[in-house]
């Protein structure tokens, strides 16, 4: 597997914040914490990585673009390229010791995400993609797992706290998937969740209120690994909805279904 320049810089960038990451990871009793929203905690920890993977990135590609979680966007020079970043995700699961995290980096030309990186620190696994040349974890080729049974499929999700996204009705849906499936997991980091979903280890992923630096490198690694996204209408954008239903082509199918049944009469 050969990756591009490009891939090559987002990687080192991803495992430069993850190094941050770890030394804080193991002192994170000593870190400040303040509330962005509800439910919504951002730590120096955060911030730290997002300047380290800034820095990095717009010093191979100085005219490119960056929009990341934590700082004011960058409009760039060049027009076509914008680099979408969340630095840490999950943080709520990485300020209570949980090592379920991840540095979420993609890269977007004119409106396209051509390449994507999710690392986790904590269990060094680095998943990768380009777009046309297939999804990797660290240095094997990965797929979407091949269930086609809902029954048989163990599904990830997120509800978003009250206030954001829709969160009553992220309830139901979780009533209605919960009859249909083996087993529900909800790991609390949108990257990774799609991550999982890349490599099999989930058959497929739901929730919305998501935002484009969540899901924008998981969405290419589902993809290339051969899988489908759509938001909750079934159409295409995922990353512009913050809307994910995730899966091959049989589960996607099949959970876009259950995730809109309407609710049955009392
Ligand atoms: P974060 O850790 O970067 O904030 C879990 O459902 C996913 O939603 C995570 O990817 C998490 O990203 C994000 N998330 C959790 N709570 C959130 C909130 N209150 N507002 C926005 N995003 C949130
Ligand atoms: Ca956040
Ligand atoms: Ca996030
Ligand atoms: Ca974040």
């Amino acid at each position: 597997m050969a990756r591009s320049a490009l891939l090559n810089v987002m990687v080192q960038a991803a495992v430069k914040a993850g190094k941050s990451l770890t030394r804080d990871f193991g002192e994170v009793q000593n870190l400040q914490v303040s509330v962005k929203g509800p439910g919504d905690f951002v730590s120096q920890a955060d911030m730290k990585a997002e300047r380290l993977v800034r820095d990095e990135l717009l010093k191979a590609r100085p005219t490119y673009g960056f929009l990341g979680e934590e700082g004011e966007e960058i409009k760039g020079t060049d027009g076509s390229h914008r680099w979408i970043v969340d630095p840490l995700d999950g943080t709520t699961n990485f300020l209570h010791g949980i090592p379920q995290f991840a540095v979420s980096i993609a890269l977007e030309r004119n409106g396209d995400i051509v390449a994507g990186v999710v690392f986790n620190p904590a269990t060094d696994e680095l998943y990768t993609a380009e777009k046309g040349g297939g999804s990797f974890m660290n240095d094997r080729r990965i797929r979407v797992a091949a269930r086609r049974v809902l029954s048989d499929c163990v599904i990830g999700c997120g509800v978003p706290h009250l206030g954001r996204g829709n969160h009553g009705k992220s309830l139901i849906e979780l009533r209605h998937v919960m009859g249909e499936v083996a087993g529900i997991r909800r790991l609390g980091s949108a990257s990774l969740d799609l991550a999982y979903v890349a490599s099999g280890r989930f058959d497929g992923f739901w929730e919305n209120g998501l935002n484009a630096w969540d899901i924008a490198a998981g969405v290419l690694l589902i993809r290339e690994a051969g899988g489908f996204v759509s938001d909750f209408k079934g159409g295409p954008d995922a990353v512009g909805t913050g809307e994910v239903v995730a899966g091959n082509e049989y589960i996607q199918k099949a959970l876009l279904e259950v995730v809109n049944r309407p609710l049955p009469k009392a």
